[in-house]
């Protein structure tokens, strides 16, 4: 499909919120580096204030062999963000596939090469129809855990298991490694309303597109979750365990508020770090009570605060917690969950943050908001032990502080360090020359070589 030249022309379709494209980046780039000696071309594809936010501060992209190209977001003229994240992502999924497909046309005007391989994020299942078109490989990349991708593909099961708005704690036990899941521990959108807005409609598809992509590739590794990837490796045509993308294309740490060198002045294991991602903050009185627990515990404390701190903090805390407590607008996470000093992970279990805990050692205390979240929660405390969630799955004062003096201080603690610990074993495992995930990446790049 590369026309007369042997250049190769790889085209990467992102899904421009969350904490989607900069993972997807990431393979790219080691696929890139893999690629030294070949002639390959990246185009990634994602709209202007993610291609902004993910290429413009990374100079050591502009030397490689990744270009970025805008795709139209779908927002309304006019538009402003009411603080709903899910309305941006509803514009922008009415205007795909056309704003990918005009985007990769000019691409390939511009390099003069066709196509010869798609990845994209696994949530644009529309990229099936267009590799089909283009008689091309298509790559699906997932960025959250194993869990969550099994229940999207396996919805319809699911569905007949529970129903829908079925019994809340009823379990799945007919599906392997889902003995512990609860209905109210899956994803919107499967069972739980709403089921008809564009969304969950997407997701819909994708459960069923997928099993048609030449790979589908995750950021995890295999031996976290080893019976739910033997089912997955059923499902579809080939299924590769690539991560944690963190140890095998570790992204640039950049540390404008000095968090590294004031963990550096902190004992080993006597900090607590606090994070929900890139999108949420908990509502006010939940921040409030977190607030009031991490002052009446009284740990030395590092918190990511998404928002206005001033503002949406208790009266005077920033003041009478500046000894022990930082509090910045962005942290470098993954350099802080791997410093000795931390000791517990506050989190919303994105799954970028769970696998970050994961290979920093660190047990978590969880707070789920949406999406994956409350899966990925369940998981933690049932199946690996390396977390508890807040009791009540919201945070109280008294809540949290019992939850954290479970992880800080507890037998049940302790063995959620060893648990934890063990598990970044294997990660580090996975990544070396010789690892599981290594040997999923080589297999990955020869279906790029493939064309
Ligand atoms: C969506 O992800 P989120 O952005 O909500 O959360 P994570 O998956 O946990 O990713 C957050 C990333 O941002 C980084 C952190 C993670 O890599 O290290 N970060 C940081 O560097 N500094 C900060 O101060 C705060 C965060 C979605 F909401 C989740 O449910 C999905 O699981 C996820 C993946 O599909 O996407």
């Amino acid at each position: 499909a590369a026309g007369s030249t042997q250049r190769r022309h790889v085209a990467v379709l992102a899904f421009p919120f969350g904490t989607h494209a900069a993972p997807l980046l990431d393979l790219v780039r080691r696929l890139s580096e893999a690629a030294l000696e070949e002639e390959v071309t990246f185009s990634f594809f994602s709209t202007a204030q993610s291609n902004g936010s993910l290429f413009m501060e990374k100079d050591e992209l502009r030397d490689c062999k990744i270009v970025p190209y805008n795709v139209e977001s779908g927002l309304p003229e006019g538009f402003r963000f009411t603080g709903n994240p899910r309305e941006p992502v509803e514009h922008f999924l009415k205007a795909t596939p056309g704003n990918f497909v005009r985007a990769l046309e000019k691409a390939v005007a511009k390099t003069g090469l066709e196509i010869s391989c798609l990845i994209t994020d696994a949530f644009l299942w529309f990229a099936a129809e267009m590799a089909e078109e283009m008689r091309v490989p298509w790559i699906a990349y997932w960025t959250a855990g194993p869990r969550s991708l099994l229940a999207h593909v396996d919805s319809d099961i699911i569905r007949e298991i529970i129903g829908v708005n079925g019994p809340e704690n009823q379990t799945l036990e007919s599906i392997p490694g889902f003995s512990s899941i609860r209905a109210k521990d899956l994803p919107e959108g499967i069972i739980s309303g709403p089921l008809d807005s564009s969304f969950p409609r997407m997701l819909d598809k994708m459960g069923k597109t997928l099993p048609k992509a030449t790979v589908v590739a995750i950021n995890s590794y295999e031996e976290l979750d080893p019976i739910v990837v033997e089912t997955l490796k059923s499902r579809f045509r080939k299924f590769l365990d690539v991560g944690p993308s963190t140890l095998t294309s570790p992204p640039p740490v950049s540390d404008p508020h000095g968090c590294l060198p004031w963990l550096n002045e902190h004992e080993n294991a006597s900090v607590i770090y606090i994070s929900f991602g890139s999108m949420i903050t908990p509502p006010r009185a939940e921040v409030i009570a977190l607030a009031e627990a991490l002052e009446a515990i009284g740990f030395p404390f590092l918190w990511s605060f998404r928002g206005n701190a001033e503002e949406q903090l208790p009266k005077g805390f920033l003041e009478r917690t500046k000894s022990y407590g930082k509090v910045v607008p962005w942290a470098p996470q993954l350099k802080i969950l791997e410093h000795s000093s931390v000791c517990v992970f506050v989190t919303h279990c994105g799954w970028n943050s769970t696998i970050e805990g994961i290979t920093g050692g660190v047990p978590m205390v969880c707070r789920p908001v949406f999406a994956d979240q409350a899966l990925n929660q369940r998981i933690i405390e049932t199946a690996w032990g390396i977390g508890v969630g807040v009791k009540g799955e919201k945070f109280t004062k008294d809540e949290t502080v019992n939850a954290l003096k479970q992880v800080l201080s507890s037998e049940e603690g302790k063995r959620m360090r060893e648990n934890v610990g063990a598990l970044k074993k294997l990660a580090f495992k996975a990544a070396e020359s010789n690892g599981s995930s290594t040997k999923n990446f080589k297999a990955l790049v020869e279906v790029v070589n493939m064309t």
